[in-house]
């Protein structure tokens, strides 16, 4: 169950003027924003989009090259979707389950995408790439690099849903240091610039129950990998 259906309806608390409100923002890197709570105006619109994407691409746990199956479930939206099989990782046109193409990306997504990476001073964000990230508790990910993507001027904008989990954020090596930042429902954060290529991870999800998501963590992320 993507999205849980017996959560209590968002009761309007948001007017349309709250979708311009300045988000909380922390700095994590030169180039590297967290926008705390940036998308609690966007979740009603944007939750019911999710369902009917999930329906069309169910959330599946791939194989990595080296023969591991990823703990973290992936489905994508929009024109390139992000997977991985035994020849490697790469972007598709393709869902590889349903040999059909990805469902397009909601308005609502690309907007919020948008609206995010402007407050965090990139204009102009255009990603046609929308890969989600299901974690079940104990599902992780390991410190990785993105670079699948064709243009990494591009910033990426991750929008996080459901139960909270710690982030990782490390340096250009995978040797650096990194830091935890715990990531909460309705966070959103941008990397671009000096950042784009900085390794990054996600420890083991604690158990826990969201309000509105229940047992799980999904995660957004929007890339223009094209
Ligand atoms: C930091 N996802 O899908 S947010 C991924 O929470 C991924 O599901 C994590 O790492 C998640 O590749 C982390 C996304 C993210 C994406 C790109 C980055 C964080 C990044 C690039 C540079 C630094
Ligand atoms: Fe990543």
């Amino acid at each position: 169950m993507p999205c849980n259906p017996d959560a209590p309806a968002n009761l309007g608390l948001f007017a349309e003027s709250d979708l311009l409100q300045p988000a909380r923002t922390e700095v994590l890197g030169p180039q590297a924003r967290v926008l705390r709570g940036f998308a609690l105006p966007w979740t009603e619109r944007l939750l019911p989009r999710l369902d009917e994407v999930l329906a069309a691409a169910p959330f599946r746990q791939m194989m990595t090259p080296g023969g591991h199956t990823m703990s973290v479930g992936l489905s994508s939206c929009g024109a390139l979707g992000w997977t991985t099989d035994r020849h490697g990782y790469r972007y598709s046109a393709i869902d590889p389950q349903s040999l059909r193409p990805w469902p397009a990306m909601p308005e609502v997504f690309r907007q919020l995408a948008e609206h995010a990476a402007q407050a965090a001073g990139f204009n102009d964000f255009n990603p046609d790439s929308c890969l989600i990230n299901c974690y079940r508790p104990g599902a992780k990910m390991s410190l990785h690099q993105d670079r699948n993507e064709r243009d990494f001027n591009a910033p990426i904008v991750s929008l996080s849903l459901g139960l909270p989990a710690i982030f990782l954020f490390g340096g250009q090596q995978r040797s650096d240091k990194s830091q935890r930042v715990p990531l909460l429902h309705a966070d959103v954060v941008v990397w671009g610039g000096v950042d784009r290529l900085r390794y990054h991870g996600v420890l083991p999800l604690k158990d826990g129950t969201h309000p509105e998501l229940g047992r799980q963590r999904i995660n957004l992320t929007f890339r223009h990998a094209g």
